[in-house]
């Protein structure tokens, strides 16, 4: 398994970016971090619908998007408004959507990423269209499909894999491995030793790394990335990480895994790691600490009172998002719903 910054902050590698960069990469997961927990409560409080949180998962959210293209896509899931935001996607769509309308899912268009899948595993497949065609039409882009354990047992994850592979598309297949598929531990979701090893059926790389390691995320996938637009195909990373906190705000992990289970990963947790580095490196300090948590309030602040805001949506509207052409059953359908 690849590592670069150890739990303790200590580097075992090359780091694959400079002190400066890792401070607005930080700043980033400090502000995922906001979202994240903003989202848990809104949703207590009634305001969202259900929520997915992602804390412990933001080194490989953030970590996957910084080697990025500003026109690479970004196909992803319920559980990755981190790496969707790095990649443009606006904080108060994402919390929009969790309130229930589906504007939420309509990115600006000059933002490379598609609306979460709900469906999983389903969206592999659109990403690996979205590379061929980049392929095809002689773009400078790749397509990051980011998913969990759980989606690899999923027949997408297949077809998706072995197109990619045989049609040489630029991909890169990134699988958050946060332990869990809802309850089901990744130990009984699958016989293969690592989701990684996977790879080798398809003949492309395979690569397992630290999911906590911020450098070791950005390093696997600038690799990927370079190789991808190189016209060597996908390649497949595992992010090895954990979800600290429940599937959904709908479930009890107390029900299926021990209540201590997690506290060995917050001693992993990525952004003590990321912060233990910068501060030895005199880059970071307490003060800077305050500052970034308190402009990634305030950003989350305005981004939900911004979604809060948005007049509600007319009933034609949930008609209107899937095709160019409304066909005539929908129109019939909708003329029901007006009346
Ligand atoms: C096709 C499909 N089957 C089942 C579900 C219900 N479901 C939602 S999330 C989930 C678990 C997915 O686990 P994993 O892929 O490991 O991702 P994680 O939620 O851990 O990020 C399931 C089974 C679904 N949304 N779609």
């Amino acid at each position: 398994m690849l590592q670069i910054l150890t739990p303790e902050g200590d580097l075992v590698g090359e780091p694959p970016v400079d002190v400066e960069r890792t401070v607005s990469l930080y700043q980033q997961m400090i502000e995922a971090r906001a979202y994240d927990r903003k989202g848990m409560a809104l949703q207590k409080q009634g305001r969202l619908a259900t929520y997915a949180p992602f804390e412990g998962q933001e080194a490989a959210q953030i970590g996957a998007a910084a080697p990025l293209g500003d026109d690479d896509w970004v196909v992803a899931t319920y559980r990755d408004a981190a790496l969707m935001w790095a990649q443009g996607y606006p904080w108060e769509l994402l919390f929009l959507g969790r309130v229930g309308d589906e504007r939420g899912g309509s990115p600006p268009d000059h933002v490379p990423v598609l609306p979460p899948s709900i469906t999983v595993g389903g969206h592999m497949v659109h990403a690996v269209g979205l590379a061929w065609a980049a392929r095809l039409l002689g773009e400078e882009r790749i397509a990051l499909t980011s998913f969990g354990d759980g989606a690899t047992s999923e027949g997408d994850f297949h077809e998706a894999m072995n197109f990619a592979a045989v049609f040489d598309t630029p991909c890169v297949f990134l699988c958050q491995n946060n332990g869990y598929a809802i309850s089901l531990p990744r130990e009984a979701q699958t016989r293969s030793e690592t989701i990684a090893i996977k790879a080798d059926a398809y003949g492309v790389p395979g690569v397992q790394v630290d999911g906590n390691d911020l450098f070791a995320v950005v390093s696997a996938v600038t690799t990927a990335r370079q190789s991808a637009l190189a016209g060597a195909g996908p390649t497949l990373i595992e992010a090895v990480t954990y979800r600290l906190g429940p599937h959904t705000t709908a479930d009890d992990p107390k029900r299926y895994r021990p209540d201590d289970e997690p506290d060995p990963w917050r001693e992993r947790d990525p952004l003590v790691r990321a912060r233990r580095y910068l501060e030895a490196a005199d880059a970071w300090d307490e003060e800077s600490e305050r500052a970034a948590t308190d402009r990634a309030t305030e950003t989350m602040d305005r981004a939900i009172e911004l979604a809060e805001a948005t007049p509600d949506t007319a009933p034609d509207h949930v008609f209107e998002g899937m095709f160019a052409e409304m066909p005539p059953h929908l129109r019939q359908q909708l003329g029901e719903a007006r009346r």
